[in-house]
């Protein structure tokens, strides 16, 4: 209520708070700089000499290929992010009632904040949000929309590769538990005993009485799979090429763009997606003072996306000290968003 006893219109505000918000936002500026753990130039020489060939996938991420993966989600045949979307809005009320009320949510790789939106709107009194995000320019510009959408709640940007071990900035009030929110099935990207250990470190920020909401890719029918990674519009081809496109800019490799095609394939019995980059040609391709040979229809590995069962993907939790509390999924269980707690 303002002093003329009326309710001030939401988003309406008087200038003191915005003042007060101004310093706030100063003093939880963004890091400028993109975080220094990133090593391209090395990753790219090491998987490029290993066999089978290989390429780190979380180098896709560059603005181009961030933009790239933003059309991605919106294609007719990548489900994903529309079914854990919807997944999200018809669950919400439910989910928030899991995480309580005055929770500290800690969201990892939240990306543009779609799907962090929706959550924060049903959830009770949350006391902090802090999105942990790579990209500079995306955790700049969701943390200056949430903070004109959430005017009360205190958000605290982190700028890093939530890879490397990272510091929690300390909140003004101290929450009820911490809650961490993984959106996106980038658990996916993860060799299953990758991501056990990376559970792990993630129960670790957690501490006790917290909890994981995370969202995980199920396995399905290959041609859903495959579809979903060999698009027609060839977007995903794009978005894959864009790795070669980033060593030639950023390493002074030469890549010849038409030499290379895209494929993903689904390997049943690993249950993952498998994004290759496959030369046309024998070819030669140099970057700095080294020479990599390609035979034709050779390949480099740039992706794994594992697609996990509810048994498969609870056992992991489990191993890494997580009990399950409940999977949220759609008709046609494709995608299941799972709520786990930290074992007592
Ligand atoms: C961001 C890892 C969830 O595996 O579906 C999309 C990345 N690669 N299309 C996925 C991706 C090709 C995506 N994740």
């Amino acid at each position: 209520m303002n002093r003329a006893g009326r309710a001030r219109p939401p988003g309406a505000r008087n200038e003191l708070a915005v003042i007060v918000d101004d310093m706030r936002t100063a003093r939880q500026a963004v890091p400028t700089l993109e975080p220094a753990t990133s090593d391209f130039p090395s990753e790219t020489i090491a998987g490029l000499s290993s066999s089978p060939r290989t390429l780190p996938c979380k180098y896709f991420y560059d603005e181009r290929g961030a933009a790239l993966f933003q059309k991605i989600c919106e294609l007719p045949e990548y489900y994903i992010t529309r079914t854990e979307t919807a997944i999200l809005r018809l669950h919400a009320h439910e989910i928030a009632r899991c995480i309580g009320a005055r929770s500290e949510l800690i969201g990892l790789g939240t990306g543009a904040g779609t799907k962090t939106r929706i959550l924060l709107e049903e959830l009770e009194a949350p006391a902090v949000y802090i999105p942990i995000d790579i990209s500079n320019k995306q955790l700049r510009k969701s943390t200056a929309l949430f903070r004109r959408l959430f005017p009360g709640l205190e958000i605290l940007p982190v700028c890093t590769d939530y890879l490397e071990p990272f510091d929690l900035p300390a909140p003004q009030r101290n929450p009820a538990r911490k809650v961490v929110y993984f959106p996106g099935s980038t658990i996916g990207n993860f060799e299953p005993d990758e991501a056990i250990n990376f559970l792990r470190r993630i129960l670790a920020l957690c501490e006790k009485k917290g909890a994981l909401l995370i969202g995980v890719d199920l396995q399905k029918d290959r041609h859903v799979l495959e579809r979903a990674y060999n698009d027609s519009a060839g977007v995903t081809a794009q978005f894959n090429l864009n790795l070669l496109v980033r060593a030639n800019r950023d390493l002074g490799a030469d890549f010849d763009l038409n030499r290379w095609r895209h494929r993903a394939t689904y390997n049943s019995t690993a249950g993952r997606i498998e994004m290759y980059l496959i030369s046309e040609t024998d070819q030669v391709v140099r970057i700095g003072d080294r020479e990599f040979h390609f035979r034709a229809g050779e390949k480099i590995v740039t992706e794994f996306s594992y697609k996990h069962t509810l048994e498969g993907f609870t056992a992991l939790a489990r191993a890494a000290g997580f009990d399950f509390g409940k999977m949220w999924t759609d008709s046609k269980r494709w995608f299941g968003v799972f709520y786990f707690t930290v074992k007592l």
